[in-house]
């Protein structure tokens, strides 16, 4: 059996599931040009930062003109997957993308993959942090506790010949009102994260990447990253 990343798996053929886990661990590497396959700047902003230390020559896919894909994914990953190929089979070149999102526990993890059409066609994530807001509120979600959630960065790296290198890391937080902070976008003023005393809005993107060598990554796209630059880049 064969799954979509063209991997064996399952069988009772031990030389098959000998094969198996080679595959599994057997990454490729990530050099030269990478297409950024995002259309948010935000987003654009932090994979960029990134990527910088690693010498890799990042191009986005607004530079390239490239069409948005339609997200038609029922999880991150496969979304992260269908931006990705969709830039690498448009340009012939190895493509990055990052699905992510807010799903908080109170909202049973709404809005999680719509967290960007929750702030509408003119991309409003004070109207979409409000509307969050508001369901806290009709659930009677008052308390830190009520009001837990977490962000998730799922990463994919596609090439034109099908191969997959996927990543995905989640960050634990609460939710706080009114919102603090202008700093990164989408939700940041309103996140938390556990253990810190700024939201993801009052902190510098350094500090919010958390990278090592001060910490082990903080934020849910820092930590999908770090686990992508330990398996395909070379180190810095
Ligand atoms: P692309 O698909 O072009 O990359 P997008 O904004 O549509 O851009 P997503 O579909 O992955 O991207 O939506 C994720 C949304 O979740 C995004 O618009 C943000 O509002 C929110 N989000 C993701 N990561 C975030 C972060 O680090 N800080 C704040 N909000 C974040």
């Amino acid at each position: 059996m064969t799954n979509d990343r063209g991997q064996k798996e399952g069988g009772s053929d031990g030389a098959a599931n000998h094969l198996c886990c080679l595959s599994s661990i057997v990454h490729r590497h990530v050099s030269g040009r990478l297409v950024i396959a995002t259309h948010n700047p935000g987003k654009l902003a932090e994979m960029r930062e990134l990527l910088a230390p690693y010498g890799i020559d990042a191009i986005s896919a607004g530079e390239l003109s490239l069409k948005e894909p339609e997200e038609t994914g029922m999880t991150f990953a496969a979304n992260a997957r269908i931006k990705a190929q969709a830039a690498a089979n448009s340009t012939g070149q190895p493509a990055f993308a990052d699905d992510s999102g807010l799903a908080v526990d109170a909202l049973d993890g709404a809005p999680g993959i719509y967290s960007a059409r929750w702030a509408g066609p003119d991309k409003n994530f004070s109207r979409a942090m409000e509307t969050i807001e508001q369901n806290l509120f009709e659930r009677g979600a008052g308390t830190p506790q009520q009001r837990k959630a977490h962000f998730v960065s799922a990463l994919c790296v596609a090439w034109p010949d099908g191969h997959l290198e996927e990543f995905e890391a989640c960050v634990d937080g609460t939710l706080v009102w009114p919102p603090r902070g202008d700093n990164g976008f989408g939700y940041d003023p309103m996140f938390l994260p556990d253990g810190q005393t700024r939201t993801f809005g009052e902190m510098g993107s350094e500090e919010k990447h958390g990278l090592p060598p001060r910490g082990k990554g903080l934020s849910h796209r820092a930590r999908a990253f770090l686990k992508l630059a330990e398996a395909c880049l070379d180190r810095p």
